[in-house]
């Protein structure tokens, strides 16, 4: 008997520690077996059942794992994020499009294997989205999943695909077929805002800047922000980014109209973040020094995303709303991150 297990790739980013330790908190956790580049983190290690430094675009790993496991639930959250995606557009294709492409195949064969659906969540992002000019930003209502899905990042583009590619193997697959089956992959996908973390501070994004801005005034260091004060998108706290992953995989198959729901908390500006900051380590130096190109990405996401479809179908619902997750999550998690050096 194979075991079963629920794989987590890209385990050693922010929210897949979280991933790990709140899963590993259910009443009936599942095994856990882990893949990245790097060896994760020993805070979170002897949390996993094993940790497999590879490559999600090593395809004989990929069989092999799947020749080991039985594997029930794929989180697939490897991907080269927003920022770092413009520096390296064809690498970023290569782990965002190809890498995804196969975690679809391997969850296909795992399905003909166990003769069950295997469920695979997918994090994609409010990057999807491409907002004409700053005059539509300002004006849209709370922007819902089928309008506006025109990225203008290698990173939105390839998210928007893999999202297309997931309901494409998980509705159509071998449609042509002379007896057309279903693929058995139950493909599962949440857009997620900018997510703050109070314990990791997160690497290559473009919604990076409220983050930095919290962490850098939290460990003494000044921080020049790369948007401007009025650059307004929906962030959410990292709690509530994981708890989304774990609902939207436990929830019932029949409830769920769509493959992909937009998700979101609360809206701020940067001006917002920084008062906030200011509020909470009153000698936060912080200045703005906007840089036209991420300034542009940013520009072009929406600045409010209407998640009613997830709220209606599978009871989403942030636990943090700005004040919440500043006041109860971000601020003393950070403060007693850094209280040591600052001390
Ligand atoms: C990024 O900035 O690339 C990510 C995202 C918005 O998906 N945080």
């Amino acid at each position: 008997m194979r075991r079963r297990i629920t794989l987590i790739t890209g385990a050693n980013g922010e929210v897949g520690h979280g991933l790990i330790r709140q899963l590993r908190a259910q009443p009936n956790p599942p095994d856990i077996v882990v893949l990245d580049l790097r060896s994760l983190d020993a805070d979170v290690l002897p949390l996993v059942d094993q940790s497999i430094v590879g490559d999600i675009l090593d395809v004989d790993l990929l069989e092999n794992l799947s020749s080991e496991y039985d594997i029930d639930t794929i989180y697939h959250l490897a991907a080269l994020l927003s920022t770092h995606s413009e520096f390296r557009p064809e690498a970023a294709h290569r782990v965002n499009v190809r890498g995804t492409l196969n975690l679809l195949h391997m969850a296909i064969d795992q399905a003909e294997w166990r003769g069950k659906p295997v469920t695979f969540i997918f994090p994609s992002s409010v990057a999807v989205y491409g907002m004409p000019n700053l005059t539509a930003k300002a004006s849209a209502p709370p922007v819902s999943e089928d309008s506006y899905l025109n990225p203008i990042t290698m990173y939105g583009c390839n998210k928007l695909y893999c999202e297309h590619l997931g309901r494409y193997y998980a509705q159509h697959y071998r449609q042509l077929a002379a007896n057309p089956t279903p693929s058995g992959i139950d493909f599962r996908s949440v857009r997620f805002p900018g997510l703050i973390s109070a314990t990791t501070m997160p690497a290559g994004g473009t919604s990076d800047f409220a983050p930095e801005m919290l962490h850098h005034a939290a460990d003494g260091k000044p921080y020049a922000c790369f948007v401007r004060p009025d650059t307004t998108m929906p962030f959410m706290a990292m709690p509530d980014a994981i708890r989304a992953l774990i609902e939207l995989a436990q929830a019932p198959a029949d409830a769920l109209t769509r493959s992909v729901y937009n998700l979101t908390a609360f809206s701020l500006s940067a001006e917002q973040v920084a008062e906030r900051v200011r509020a909470a380590f009153p000698h936060a130096d912080i200045t703005f020094a906007p840089t036209p190109g991420r300034q542009n990405i940013v520009d072009s996401w929406p600045a409010n995303l209407d998640d009613s479809a997830a709220r209606r179908d599978w009871g989403w619902m942030p636990e943090y709303d700005a004040d919440r997750a500043f006041n109860d999550y971000l601020v003393p998690t950070i403060r007693a991150k850094y209280a040591h050096k600052t001390a």
